[in-house]
């Protein structure tokens, strides 16, 4: 934090978390301004743009609205002033930092000869099940290679966040990881060429929200909370994240709380930090990444085609379930293949999964979806539930079976992680 940062945060309020977000472009940095309920956001919105502010973004519920803004650090407001102009403002925060969850590590192309089933898509035994129809995957990530051979090109649109457009139409920039999440749920199987997704008929709806930019760096938390709110506002049922940061977000929870109980399944790396210390009691010493540790989001650890864990898969209280993650191969850009690495990658699986099971159980709530999933998973590690592997590794046909036995109808189950 430099000495300008400091400032404002000393004058916006006592009680702010020192935690910093990098700096962004340029002296710009963002800032969270809180108010109380039933406060009129768009004339405190007014107010702040007059002091030049920029207001990125309102999200509002029942606690009141968030204000996500941007201000620039060379060209201070008068805050004294501000401040006395603000009545309804409780408090200000820093935003927090999230970024993409593959092993940094230079992608290899590989070649395809005809078509390969990923060893992923083999182990959570999805290849049987049918895809019901009906349900819509959320992709928030780098963008979509659309025109990619292996991939949908119709029942797919997406929105530009600020980071470029979503189809890749800006050129070979785009990082490959949003194409290669997208391929490991929805990649065209029978086609002859190339993978196969989990959905693989090329009629799973996807809806794709290009939230990071060609050049791997961060979003803001407030960033990722809009996106999930853009998700379920183009009507996804599931929403894949595979990204997260450190620190937890206070706005982003809320965000996540309220889409989950408005029926939207929530999807996320549970990290690739591995995990330090010990893990007794309850994992108070291990590392949580957010927002996969909310217990409003499904925190998908990585496992390698021996069913052991991948050394950076980071293990906690808040791990509910397992994917493949390690040498996953899927479609990557400029219609080639290619084989990463991740937490990133294991997130798809489940996504993938939840969508093809809750396809053919539509009279299913969200919560019974997330609760067939833990039920039915390959159990790993010690017997039952652990902190490595959640409940185990996610199982497209267990699950339809699962449901068969314990059909949705009437029952009501919780929305905890265990
Ligand atoms: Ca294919
Ligand atoms: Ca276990």
């Amino acid at each position: 934090m430099n000495m300008k940062n400091t400032l404002l945060a000393t004058a916006l309020g006592a009680g702010l978390a020192m935690i910093a977000a990098p700096a962004s472009a340029a002296d710009t940095q963002r800032y969270l301004v809180n108010l109380a309920p039933g406060s009129d956001a768009a004339a405190v919105t007014a107010v702040l743009q007059s002091h030049g502010v920029d207001v990125v973004r309102s999200f509002e519920d029942a606690n009141g609205a968030t204000l996500a803004v941007n201000v620039d650090m060379a060209n201070l407001p008068d805050l004294v002033a501000l401040r006395a102009q603000l009545p309804q403002v409780t408090g200000y925060g820093i935003d927090v930092a999230r970024r993409t969850m593959a092993i940094p590590t230079p992608i290899e192309d590989v070649v395809v000869d005809g078509e390969t089933v990923p060893w992923g898509i083999q182990a959570v035994d999805s290849l049987g099940v049918p895809y019901g129809g009906g349900r819509k995957v959320c992709i928030i990530d780098t963008g979509y290679d659309l025109g990619h051979p292996d991939l949908q090109t119709t029942r797919v649109d997406g929105e530009d966040e600020g980071a470029g457009p979503w189809d890749n139409s800006d050129g070979g920039g785009l990082h490959y990881h949003g194409t290669h999440v997208a391929g490991t749920i929805a990649a065209l199987g029978d086609n002859g060429q190339g993978v196969i997704g989990v959905v693989p008929g090329g009629d799973l709806d996807l809806h794709i929200v290009r939230l990071f930019d060609s050049g791997g760096g961060f979003v803001y938390a407030s960033d990722l909370a809009g996106a999930m709110e853009d998700c379920a506002a183009a009507g996804s049922n599931v929403i894949s994240m595979s990204l997260g940061g450190d620190y937890s977000s206070r706005l982003e929870e809320r965000v996540a709380e309220r889409l989950n109980k408005k029926g939207v399944l929530l999807v996320a790396a549970s990290g690739n930090g591995g995990s330090i210390g010990g893990l007794e009691p309850k994992g108070d010493y291990a590392t949580f990444s957010y927002p996969a540790s909310y217990d409003a989001v499904m925190s998908v650890a990585a496992y390698d085609n021996n069913l052991e864990k991948a050394y950076f898969s980071q293990y906690t209280s808040q791990v509910e379930i397992a994917g493949p993650g390690v040498d996953v191969l899927s479609t990557v850009l400029n219609g080639a293949y290619g084989t990463a690495s991740g937490t990133s990658m294991a997130t798809p699986h489940v996504s993938g999964v939840a969508a093809l099971v809750w396809s053919n159980h539509k009279e299913c709530s969200n919560h019974q979806i997330r609760n067939a999933l833990r039920e039915s998973a390959y159990d790993l590690e010690a017997p039952g539930y652990d902190y490595y592997s959640g409940w185990g590794l996610v199982q497209a046909q267990a699950a339809m079976d699962y449901l068969a036995v314990n059909p949705c109808k009437g029952k009501k189950t919780g929305a905890g992680n265990h």
